[in-house]
């Protein structure tokens, strides 16, 4: 396929058996260009906030060069999961790419830092940790492995939900068979509450809690209910556990294909989408609420001490160095609350 042709059309089915029509684009050198259109992916369906932001993101590169530069969207997973477009985004197939941390986290240690569980303490703080030089330099580590990190978009928080009962305890949870993002430190986290973590890509959760091959999931409020998990897991019980960020990457072999003028706006159209994706966030968030809690799924609150006691016990098996530590540590001196 030259540069200039329109892409094959994947269907979500194609691409999820074996990834092998990402493969081949890899293996054939042909990449998702749209003319001469830089190329982006999200699992996210057009609205979903993180899709918003990067088209804006890519609006603002076409603004600032008169159409020279322009962008093209793929959404709503139609190349595959997380962890198969990051493999395409490394290898030049894809210049941009909107991921979760999760999956980075087996790319690259540093990752792990800003997705463990209940280091964060609120919105606010995740944000002044990762808007200053935190955030730069876990984005930075992210280059040796074929990625530029740009920024870091909201997630939320996220918590549990499921098909069988409220959660009050971590009691509750022995014996869930939870579904959890490719990452060992999700994996863990889910283990050290006593159920049984079920890795997964998000586009195959709804069939799987339908169909009783998972008991439930845990993910924020818009993407709980964007994904319609709500409409068959019927009890969310806000743990908080989490809020991980979400980040934006670009294909290192594209960034060195452009100029340094280009980059630096690359770098800084990327920065001047993150708040306009916060406003998105902070909308969605309470729309999709709204839709979960009219469409009758019981939500409560729970007592997060146990949890974060379960779950802050196993952060040392994933923070084993002293540059990861570091992070850590100015992360927790940057809580309001101060405490470590
Ligand atoms: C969402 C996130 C996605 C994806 C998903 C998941 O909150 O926006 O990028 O990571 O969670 O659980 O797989």
């Amino acid at each position: 396929m030259s540069q200039t042709e329109a892409p094959p059309s994947f269907s979500r089915r194609q691409t999820l058996v074996g990834g092998c029509a990402a493969a081949t684009m890899i293996a054939s050198g042909c990449s998702a260009r749209v003319g001469d259109a830089l190329t982006a992916t999200d699992t996210h369906v057009f609205g979903y906030p993180t899709v918003q932001a990067v088209i804006r993101f890519g609006e603002i590169l076409s603004e600032r060069t008169d159409g020279r530069l322009s962008l093209k969207m793929y959404a709503g997973g139609q190349l595959g999961n997380e962890r198969d477009t990051l493999e395409i985004t490394t290898f030049g197939g894809l210049d941009f790419n909107r991921v979760n941390l999760a999956p980075l986290n087996s790319i690259e240690p540093l990752t792990k830092v800003a997705a463990l569980p209940f280091l964060f303490e609120s919105t606010e703080h995740m944000r002044t940790s990762l808007d200053g030089e935190i955030g730069e330099e876990i984005l930075a580590s992210l280059e040796p492995h074929g990625l530029i990190g740009l920024c870091f978009y909201d997630s939320g928080s996220r918590s549990f939900y499921n098909t069988r009962a409220p959660i009050r305890t971590p009691d509750d949870m022995r014996g869930l068979k939870l579904r959890v993002p490719g990452s060992d430190l999700y994996v863990a986290m889910v283990q050290s509450l006593g159920a049984d973590a079920v890795p997964m890509p998000l586009d195959e959760v709804y069939q799987s809690l339908a169909q009783g091959v998972i008991d439930g999931a845990e993910n924020n409020w818009p993407s709980f209910e964007s994904g319609k998990h709500f409409e068959v897991a019927r009890f969310y019980s806000l743990t908080n556990h989490l809020l991980a960020p979400e980040v934006f990457v670009m294909s290192k072999i594209s960034w060195d294909k452009l100029s340094a003028s280009d980059q630096a706006l690359v770098r800084d159209a990327a920065k001047q989408s993150v708040p306009y994706m916060r406003k998105l966030w902070d909308a969605q968030v309470e729309k999709s609420k709204a839709i979960v809690l009219g469409s009758g799924v019981e939500v409560n609150e729970v007592e997060p001490a146990p949890f974060a006691e379960a779950m802050t016990g196993m952060w040392d098996r994933f923070i084993d160095n002293d540059r990861q530590r570091g992070l850590v540590e100015r992360i927790q001196a940057l809580r309001k609350g101060g405490g470590a």
